[in-house]
């Protein structure tokens, strides 16, 4: 652990791809990694970028490192994808297609599947947020196809969240109808080559100009992603959104408070779900599940409380 660890803290990129698998895989590495390195993060700007699938998010991503890339700043990308329910795979695919930047030492991309069975981004993600944040990179990208409950989860985890939409009033009215766009710091009409891009900017600004939280207009801006077109005016908003929560002392307490909470149920629900596990083949006679379910909890606290658990004995080499 330690050995991997110092390189990490050395800037070593294996060590971070590693530790980003330890996390995947959720190791008792990972979980005593990001103890570790809980104190060395809160210094990125930690973006989520979500929106329909084929909204352009990705086109978008690329476009973004490699602007990003020309003022200087560091980047890394978390892509995170939907897990198939009938591979129970992920569905990788070509989603980062940057790899004329992979030689770039500015910039590091990651796929990772969304495997949670309470729904919502994992608790990988989120380490893995924690784990690039750590690594010192000034911006954590993380997209994720919009599909309900992640767009809600990664309001948590970013500190802007820009929504990416695209022409046709459809898209704008169902994301207005799901209460998403109530997420958005930042709303954004890709694809703005195509025809209804105007009304598309107009109505969402319709929208906005009613809720209008913390001093913050959420501003709605129109790219190209396919030609960059835009980005520049993108990147500068983003910015100041950070600017304007960072000088928000409670804004900031929120977020943090909030990513803090998230996480901790995370992880409470995952060590239940391995207590379940393991002692699944007891009480064949039960009939309700709330009672079932009750059951579980007490043996779990009475498991734990009888073997006070001491943090990191058995870990596997790394
Ligand atoms: N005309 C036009 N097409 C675009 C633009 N941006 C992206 N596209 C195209 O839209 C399609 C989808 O783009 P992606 O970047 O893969 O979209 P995505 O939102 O990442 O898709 P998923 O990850 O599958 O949800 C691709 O064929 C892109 O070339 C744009 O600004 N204008
Ligand atoms: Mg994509």
């Amino acid at each position: 652990m330690n050995g991997l660890l110092d390189r990490f803290l050395d800037g070593d990129r294996q060590a971070l791809a590693r530790l980003l698998s330890h996390v995947e895989n959720e190791t008792p590495l990972a979980d005593e990694a990001m103890q570790e390195l809980a104190d060395r993060t809160g210094s990125a700007h930690v973006i989520g970028l979500t929106g329909p699938p084929g909204a352009g998010k990705s086109t978008l991503a690329n476009e973004f490192v490699r602007q990003t890339r020309n003022s200087g700043k560091t980047i890394a990308v978390l892509a995170i994808d939907p897990t198939s329910p009938i591979s129970g795979g992920a569905t990788l695919g070509d989603r980062i297609r940057m790899l004329d930047m992979q030689d770039d030492d500015g910039v590091f991309l990651r796929s990772m599947a969304s495997r949670e069975q309470t729904g919502g981004l994992s608790l990988a993600a989120f380490g893995a947020t924690m784990i690039l944040d750590a690594f010192g990179f000034d911006i954590v990208l993380i997209e994720t196809v919009g599909a309900g409950q992640d767009e809600v989860d990664i309001a948590r985890l970013a500190d802007t969240v820009m929504l990416v939409q695209t022409p046709g009033m459809g898209d704008s009215i169902q994301a207005v109808k799901a209460g998403i766009l109530e997420i958005a710091d930042v709303l954004v009409v890709n694809k703005a080559d195509q025809p209804g891009a105007d009304e598309t900017v107009r109505t969402l600004r319709e929208h906005v100009r009613q809720s209008t939280t913390s001093g913050w207009r959420v501003p709605v801006l129109a790219v190209i992603s396919s030609t960059g077109q835009g980005i520049e005016d993108l990147i500068s908003t983003l910015e100041q959104h950070q600017r304007m929560t960072s000088q928000q002392v409670a804004f900031e307490e929120t977020r943090r408070r909030q990513r803090l909470h998230y996480h901790a149920r995370m992880l409470a629900i995952r060590e239940l779900a391995r207590h379940i596990e393991r002692n699944q083949a007891g009480n064949p006679g039960w009939s309700d599940p709330h009672q079932l379910a009750e059951e579980m909890i007490n043996a779990f606290v009475q498991d734990r409380t009888e073997t006070k658990p001491t943090s990191s004995a058995d870990h596997p080499a790394d």
